[in-house]
């Protein structure tokens, strides 16, 4: 399907060092230098019920940090991003609110676009639905029965994890672990049947009054995780760079897509696996099932400018967990002010190590708080306030604004 449109980036003044990322399956740091011609990332999508909420956006943004920190040390790069365009929230959101869930997924995509536009992520290479992919899914379920490890119950198709010697290396957690977490994260345990209550659903046939398509095994529709895994697959190949999404995505999601296309491919799925903290509001996840959620769309509606709404999700760490509030975007609405009275004045404190600084955070897992940071000092430098402003440098408007675009997304 289609993306959204792409902002300017203006080409970096300097060579940004390689990018080291924590990776979740080693739970250490990595160098990702690419190995192919650009390096490969898949960021998981969102399912398209309704609108981008601040959790969605920090997540986003945190992988356009690795994508343009990537872009700044000179590599190209290949993104790809899918659409989880049929699946059971959706589904249960349209019957409940009376709408086609086609229409639902489209209006709420088309918004998520506008957000993504808003906030200067740059769309992916590849972006692409479920529906869409659905034959990419019925040949990858195919390529599993080859290899001995699905089985039926009922008319249903399952992934039997035993089949994936690695199982559980992407998360690292615990059988224990798993068996609590599986069930709230779309996952079946208790039914009947099964070999494994931690087996995944790969394919689920056709239900009353659910959308279905035929393939081999029955009319019906793909899961969850075997949707990404054909996806990734697809469009960036086995052993990509990095899988990233959220932290609630580690287990099972994660470990799923990996198992399958090891399993079916024989060769590692990602190299690393990179995940977001959570975004809370009101003390708990913010999350579409609960409710608790502040909008990017309505945050625009009342004309909150988006630099600072993206200025707000960069100044805490990527993989931290973290609360939204209306004061820390306030604060955040400040810094940028003071920003644009500082890149105002033309000259200002020297620019240069305040470039080589950023760039050298964005590289050590994506540090755009220490980023935020130096901006800070050299903004306070410039103004001046109590002390003489430092305008020691006639060019350091013109470096910083190009900086602040390219490596944070920041156009001011
Ligand atoms: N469609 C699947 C992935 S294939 C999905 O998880 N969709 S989602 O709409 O629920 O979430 C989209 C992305 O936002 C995922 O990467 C998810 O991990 C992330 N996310 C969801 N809630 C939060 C939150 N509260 N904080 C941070 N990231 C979040
Ligand atoms: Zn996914």
């Amino acid at each position: 399907m289609r993306a959204w449109t792409a902002p300017d980036v203006p080409t970096p003044l300097v060579t940004a060092p390689p990018v080291r990322l924590h990776d979740t399956a080693t739970g250490g740091p990595v160098e990702l230098v690419p190995q192919a011609d650009a390096a490969r990332l898949y960021v998981c999508g969102i399912t398209p019920y309704d609108a981008t909420h601040m959790g969605h956006a920090a997540t986003y943004v945190a992988f356009d940090l690795l994508n343009r920190a990537w872009r700044s040390a000179g590599h190209a790069v290949r993104f790809v991003q899918n659409v989880t365009d049929v699946d059971d929230p959706l589904l249960e959101r349209a019957t409940k609110v009376g709408i086609d869930w086609v229409a639902l997924a489209e209006r709420e995509t088309e918004l998520f676009r506008t957000d993504m536009e808003a906030l200067r992520v740059l769309p992916p290479d590849a972006y692409v639905g479920a529906v869409e992919s659905i034959p990419l899914v019925i040949a990858l379920i195919e390529r599993l029965q080859e290899a001995g490890a699905v089985y039926r119950v009922d008319d249903d198709l399952y992934f039997s994890v035993a089949a994936d010697a690695d199982f559980g290396s992407e998360s690292g957690y615990s059988r224990e672990l798993m068996l609590e977490i599986f069930p709230e994260r779309g996952g079946d345990p208790e039914r009947p049947g099964k070999k494994d209550p931690l087996d995944a659903l790969l394919w689920r046939a056709e239900r009353p009054g659910e959308p279905s398509w035929d393939s081999p095994f029955g009319p019906g529709r793909p899961g969850w995780h075997v949707e990404c895994a054909a996806i990734a697959l697809e469009h960036l190949g086995t052993t990509f760079d990095v899988q990233g999404g959220g932290s609630d995505l580690v287990f099972p999601h994660h470990e799923m897509c990996a198992g399958h296309v090891q399993v079916a491919e024989g060769a590692p799925f990602a190299r690393a696996y990179a995940h977001a903290g959570m975004v809370a509001y009101d003390g708990e996840k913010m999350s579409k099932s609960k409710g608790n959620l502040v909008f990017v769309s309505a945050l625009r509606a009342s004309e909150v400018d988006p630099m600072a709404i993206r200025a707000t999700l960069l100044s805490h760490h990527y993989r931290s967990d973290w609360e939204w509030t209306d004061a820390d975007l306030f604060a955040n609405v400040d810094r940028i002010a003071l920003w644009r009275r500082a890149l105002a004045l033309g000259a200002g404190a020297p620019a240069a190590p305040v470039v080589d600084g950023v760039l050298a955070a964005l590289a050590a897992d994506l540090d755009a708080p220490r980023a935020l940071a130096l901006v800070d000092q050299w903004a306070h430098a410039t103004v001046g306030g109590p002390a003489i402003a430092d305008t020691s440098d006639p060019d350091a408007a013109v470096t910083i604004h190009r900086v602040l675009d390219s490596a944070l997304g920041l156009a001011l």
